[in-house]
């Protein structure tokens, strides 16, 4: 028998909060490829990660866009928040933009980074998390639906 409390804690699950940046240049966006030895390897994400225990969502972006990019970021608004189901873990990603970073973007963890139209991003492969609310994001960046 499955009492309350179980179910409860089947709901809620295990969650994991993620943090991603917009870096803008023009009406370009950074993509990068995910690495091999990771889950959704090849896939064009967001640069960002997990929140470690004790950094507000901020204070990861940037140490997150330091370690991955190797660039000193200034963190803004947060654009967009969803949240999605990888089988036993559920993510919470929070995307924000970022104002401005001091140093050029290389990558330091992906496979490749590219500055793309948003419109490119329709033809990438990119985490489920994020096609299921492309039309969201394209909102977020200011970019127009294509017809
Ligand atoms: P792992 O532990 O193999 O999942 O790899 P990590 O530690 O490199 O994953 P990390 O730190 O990039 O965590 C981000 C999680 O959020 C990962 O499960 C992929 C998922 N995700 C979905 N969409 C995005 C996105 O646009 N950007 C980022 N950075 N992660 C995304």
């Amino acid at each position: 028998m499955t009492g309350i409390k179980e179910k409860s804690r089947t709901r809620k699950g295990h969650w994991i909060p993620v943090v991603a940046g917009f870096l803008k240049k023009g009406n370009l966006i950074l993509v990068g490829q995910r690495p091999e030895n990771h889950s959704l390897a090849g896939q064009w994400e967001f640069p960002g990660g997990k929140i470690e225990s004790g950094e507000t969502p901020e204070q990861a972006l940037v140490r997150e866009l330091q370690e991955e990019l190797g660039i000193e970021a200034t963190v803004g608004e947060l654009k967009l928040a969803c949240t999605h189901n990888y089988g036993d873990v559920n993510i919470l990603i929070m995307f924000f933009e970022i104002l401005y970073w001091k140093g050029e973007p290389k990558a330091q963890h992906h496979l490749m980074l590219e500055w793309v139209e948003p419109k490119d991003l329709l033809n990438r492969t990119i985490p489920e998390a994020n096609k299921k609310i492309l039309p969201r994001i394209f909102k977020a960046l200011g970019a127009q639906w294509p017809k």
